[in-house]
């Protein structure tokens, strides 16, 4: 397996915390013995957690404005897994990257999934964009792809998911992700009946060459590209979709791209309920599709997600497995920090909600307790589990201190000449 983060360089980094490492987790140990709670067991599941990282993250993004580059962006899919490679040697809880075509289209997929191996990464779910233009490109996707008004343009669309599944055969994928900017600016301009209509027979095609053993990832996003309407604007439409489409197909939870003030956590359980969560594109917002660093603006919201998805994990859920990825823009951060940073966060809300006393909660629940229930999840929210976190990084092999050691590797410094930066600014959505 290709180095790209030296191991002697993270010991060496390790060396200097590991004592004061040593004494936090032994304290943070007694304190969750005080409480019931085996370390050891929360441990073993942290270094269970993984986070696939999203391809396109792994560059500088930009707004619709511009888009300021950074030193040494990757400039091809080989090189942002090599980014993705130096993410996991220090996290140790993102082994899979999610790739987006055409944006990651290689001439040779064997080639690229040896690349991979190489780098000790694996491929996530394949993403479809039937949101831009390519050039060369014979039907325009300006008023959508697959529920367009033009059968040829729809007939395109499906067509380049299905490519995106051959592709993702080749990489050892089992899932595709469709999301479209499909909708409108205009009240009217759209039937809302027949456009939907249309992207049902469409996504039934693409459904119907879902492999066995893979599944179908359904994103809904309230607006953006489209301000008035879009297709499947919220997890309403996305389920109805999934539900007529069959077993293959789940719903998927972008937490960007919901009404301001929904209450995503209760989303998540009633997909869980009926069986239709696919799993999550994690990122945070202030304001809608912000794109921004997972857990930095809503920790509270991301912990009450996991506690519903740890309640499933209780419960025995049957067919419970969501899929967990980051989907972030990074723009004035380096994309590297951003991703280690966010992986950590999301597990940081897994490893809080393993720490939920579920049975004492259900007692509060059935004694209409309503501030003792919620005291229970704070309990478990307030604790600091920060020592937990970095001894599973550090028996992974990985950094106690992910960013400090990145930093000291200097990395971005050393590839400066090799991956010239790009010129001139541009915009762009990532
Ligand atoms: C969308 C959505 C999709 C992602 C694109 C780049 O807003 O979140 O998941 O593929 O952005
Ligand atoms: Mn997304
Ligand atoms: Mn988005």
């Amino acid at each position: 397996m290709t180095e790209i983060v030296s191991e002697s360089l993270i010991a060496d980094q390790n060396t200097r915390l590991s004592d004061q490492l040593d004494r936090d987790y032994e304290h943070l140990a007694s304190q969750l013995d005080g409480r019931g709670i085996d370390i050891g067991a929360i441990s073993a599941k942290a270094m269970s957690f993984a986070i696939a990282v999203p391809s396109w993250g792994t560059g500088t993004g930009g707004t619709r404005f511009a888009r300021f580059p950074g030193l040494a962006e990757p400039r091809n899919v080989f090189e942002k897994l090599e980014d993705c490679a130096v993410i996991n040697n220090l996290v140790c809880c993102t082994p899979s990257v999610s790739p987006h075509f055409p944006w990651d289209k290689v001439d040779d997929f064997t080639e690229l999934r040896e690349h991979a191996d190489n780098l000790g990464l694996a491929f996530d779910a394949v993403n479809s964009n039937t949101f831009q233009d390519q050039p060369g490109q014979a039907h325009s996707y300006k008023y959508g792809s697959l529920s367009n008004t033009s059968q040829a343009a729809r007939e395109q669309a499906v067509e380049h998911n299905i490519e995106c599944i051959e592709w993702g055969k080749v990489l050892g994928s089992n899932a595709l992700t469709v999301w479209v900017g499909d909708g409108s600016n205009f009240p009217g301009q759209q039937h809302f009946t027949h456009a939907l209509e249309r992207y049902l027979e469409s996504a039934r095609k693409i459904y119907d060459a879902i492999p066995d053993g893979w599944q179908m990832f359904i994103e809904h996003k309230m607006f953006e590209p489209a301000f008035y309407s879009t297709i499947i604007q919220d997890w309403g439409s996305n389920v109805l979709c999934a539900m007529e489409l069959g077993p293959k197909a789940k719903s998927l939870v972008d937490l960007g791209h919901h009404a301001p003030n929904v209450n995503i956590e209760m989303i998540v359980a009633r997909l869980i309920q009926f069986r239709k969560l696919a799993g999550f594109h994690f990122n945070d917002s202030k304001y809608g599709d912000d794109d921004l660093d997972s857990g930095s603006i809503n920790t509270y919201q991301q912990f009450l997600i996991f506690n519903e998805l740890v309640d499933a994990e209780y419960r025995n859920t049957p067919d419970f497995d969501p899929a967990y990825m980051l989907d972030q823009s990074h723009n004035v951060t380096d994309p590297i920090e951003s991703l280690m940073n966010s992986a950590a966060e999301v597990q940081r809300s897994y490893v809080k909600a393993l720490l939920v006393d579920r049975e004492t909660l259900d007692g509060y629940q059935d004694a209409n307790d309503a501030l003792m229930a919620a005291n229970t999840l704070k309990a478990a929210y307030n604790t600091d589990v920060s020592p937990i976190l970095a001894m599973a990084r550090k028996r992974a092999g990985g950094a106690i201190d992910p960013i400090a050691t990145y930093r000291a590797a200097d990395y971005r410094q050393h590839l400066a000449s090799d991956r010239p930066a790009a010129t001139g600014s541009s915009s762009g959505i990532v």
